[in-house]
């Protein structure tokens, strides 16, 4: 199987089980009562079905992958997961945070709702996250779900995405026009983006009971994967088309957003992107011919177009 056939594949498992695990209308779901009221569970469809690369769901269920685990074995922690990246796309673009028209192809759920539905879809799925680690079809031995449950809280928290949206918004508003450095940027986005995509590789080695030093090794990816994929992602706001892309782009300059094409021009920023791709495959060398997929996905986020 090719790398975008396996991604591919892992987003259509994604797809259906978020499917059953968000609730339907009408029908008897596996893990909610029926009680959602219609429109809520609409907003909560819209946001979670539908699109999305599922490029988190992806790195749980490789990272899981590299300690024996089957996809079965991985889709429910990896759902979970979705299911906070999701909140936070609900919520960046909102009015008050990025005030987005276009996510996915598809109207933001602010637009296609309203604003307070959107708010509270996001909520729904934060909470959900967590309701579905708690649940025994994600581990059997409650330590591992606990550990997961403490892991995604800290990566979507204050001290996680959550805080690097908060420095993001701060600096491109409150600044007073102060210029970010690099390291500061780079601090902002590990927290913004890197966070949760650091948290994607460790409930691999969480999941599959690896030792600390595979841990570190895996971090150590993750980190670096999240840096690449938003140098990545600021270069696509830069140069990509939106059509391809799913989103509205040219938004950062035009917002005045710290990036670090903004600071430092496409071509550093290319260059910084390259070892950022070097840092995670470096990592995975402890993997050995094992790393193979994490290091396609490396591969993957330097070249994406969408
Ligand atoms: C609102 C708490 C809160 C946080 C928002 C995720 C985020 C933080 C902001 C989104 C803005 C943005 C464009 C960030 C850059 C990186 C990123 C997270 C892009 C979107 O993720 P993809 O490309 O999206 O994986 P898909 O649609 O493929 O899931």
């Amino acid at each position: 199987m090719t790398f975008a056939q396996r991604l591919d594949r892992i987003a259509g498992l994604t797809e259906a089980r978020l499917g059953l695990l968000v609730g339907r209308k009408s029908e008897q779901s596996e893990c909610r009562d029926n009680e959602v009221p219609p429109r809520l569970l609409g907003a909560i469809r819209h946001a979670t079905l539908g699109g999305g690369k599922r490029f988190r769901p992806f790195l749980v269920v490789e990272s899981a992958a590299l300690f024996g685990l089957s996809e079965r074995d991985a889709l429910d922690t990896a759902a979970a997961l979705e299911c906070v990246h999701c909140y936070s796309l609900v919520h960046d673009d909102l009015p008050a945070m990025d005030n987005d028209q276009t996510r996915r192809g598809q109207p933001t759920v602010w637009k296609a709702f309203d604003e307070w539905t959107a708010i509270l879809a996001g909520d729904a799925l934060l909470t959900l996250a967590f309701e579905i680690l708690s649940s025994p079809s994600v581990h059997e031995q409650p330590d591992v779900r606990v550990e997961l449950i403490a892991g995604l809280a800290k990566a979507a928290g204050s001290a996680g995405m959550v805080g690097g949206q908060a420095l993001d918004l701060d600096a491109e508003r409150l600044n007073g026009g102060r210029v970010l450095s690099a390291a500061e940027i780079l601090h902002l986005q590990s927290l913004k983006t890197g966070a949760l995509i650091r948290f994607a590789c460790e409930a691999g080695v969480i999941l599959g009971r690896g030792s600390a030093e595979e841990r570190a090794a895996l971090r150590t990816y993750g980190l670096a994967l999240g840096r690449a994929f938003q140098i990545a992602d600021d270069l696509l706001d830069a140069e990509g088309d939106a059509a391809t892309v799913g989103k509205a782009v040219s938004k950062d300059a035009a917002a005045g957003k710290a990036t670090l094409v903004s600071l430092m021009g496409l071509e550093e920023a290319r260059a910084e992107l390259k070892r950022a791709e070097q840092a995670a495959l470096d990592a995975l060398a402890p993997f050995g011919a094992r790393g193979a997929v994490l290091a396609d996905a490396a591969r993957f986020v330097v070249r994406r177009d969408r």
